[in-house]
């Protein structure tokens, strides 16, 4: 079991942008208790419960709302398996919801000292328990290849309590001084872990339901393993300030998951849906050159037969642009899975 030290609480600073300014520059993170209220958590949580369900990912045996995990189901985001059942809580309206709550905004537009753009996409996890045959959590890493742009903050907020055991999310306290880290092709975020020492002071805690922790796009971090039997369920969106730029990655779904029309097609209001078309702002192409090397990696990995690059070519055949890229990583996947 790690020993992390529980993150310094910046709870009491909640109503001072200035104070929040200087803590986040200072660690790079900020933990605030109850930015949402517990109740409106639960009902999310509720609604993707059901879903989770319906797709056969929790224990029949057991009460819908413990959110028991089915392990006979495990899996994880970009498979086939996983993404099948995940589009359906992606798309879920109170979900989408939480990351434009004003609370948030409010939150986000005192840090910056102008109103903030909460990025249209977003990420909702769910990391099923390690066992013997299953043992994925959320690798080290950083965003900021990932989210390009501006300097952009992430919101990380477990959807129900979330104690340390049950996966919850630890920061690398001052890592972000440190700028971008080397990267090489691995299990974690867009199929890329750090590959030099880890900077910084690890920390964690306890989480109960609206508590949020808020981080840098440099700043480290990883989830622990998930020893409960329950699934973690968690959402994680990005906010800047409005005026800057944001990559044209952001402003789409999360990947897999259809269209805007697509998206919004089953909600039963049209409320926070398009919310940032009347914003001007100034969006540009993400920079791909951490994928460029990531891919290269992997490819010369999979060549060799290391199964350490398969996420990696999983991500490459959903998501690259290029045709002859995907037929490539095609036929990669086929002989790392022995086919
Ligand atoms: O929830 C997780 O497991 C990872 C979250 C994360 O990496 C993030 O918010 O950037």
């Amino acid at each position: 079991m790690d020993i992390y030290p529980d993150f310094i609480d910046s709870s009491d600073l909640l109503h001072d942008g200035a104070a929040l300014r200087v803590r986040l520059d200072r660690d790079g993170y900020l933990f605030i208790r109850g930015l949402l209220p517990s109740e409106t958590i639960r009902a999310v949580r509720s609604r993707l419960l059901t879903k989770a369900a319906a797709g056969g990912w929790l224990d029949p045996a057991t009460p819908i709302e413990a959110g028991i995990a089915n392990r006979s189901a495990a899996c994880k985001d970009p498979e086939e398996l996983y993404m099948h059942v995940f589009r359906g809580l992606w798309a879920d309206e109170a979900l989408h919801r939480l990351r434009i709550h004003p609370r948030v905004l409010d939150l986000f537009s005192r840090i910056f000292g102008e109103p903030a753009l909460a990025h249209p996409m977003f990420v909702q996890r769910n990391i099923f328990p390690q066992s013997g045959d299953f043992d994925f959590t959320t690798g080290v890493h950083q965003d900021r290849v990932h989210i390009g742009g501006a300097t952009s903050y992430a919101l990380w907020m477990p959807l129900g309590d979330c104690p340390r055991e049950k996966g919850a999310l630890a920061v690398a306290a001052s890592s972000h001084t440190q700028g971008i880290l080397d990267t090489k092709v691995g299990s974690g975020a867009g199929g890329m872990d750090i590959a030099v020492p880890i900077p910084g002071t690890w920390a964690t805690g306890a989480f109960k339901a609206g508590d949020a922790l808020i981080f840098q796009d440099v700043t480290v971090h990883k989830a622990l393993p998930n020893r409960t039997n329950e699934i973690r369920m968690s959402f994680d969106a990005r906010y800047q300030p409005v005026s800057q730029p944001v990559a044209d990655t952001n402003m789409v779904p999360y990947s897999g998951c259809g269209t805007w029309e697509e998206v919004y097609a089953g909600w039963s209001s049209n409320e926070g849906q398009y919310y940032w078309a009347d914003l001007k702002l100034d969006v540009i192409p993400l920079d791909r050159s951490h994928y460029e090397r990531r891919d290269a990696q992997a490819f010369e990995m999979a060549e060799r037969g290391d199964k350490a690059a398969r996420d990696a070519i999983l991500r490459i055949i959903q998501r690259d642009k290029n045709a002859e890229k995907r037929a490539k990583a095609e036929r990669l996947l086929e002989t790392l899975d022995g086919g």
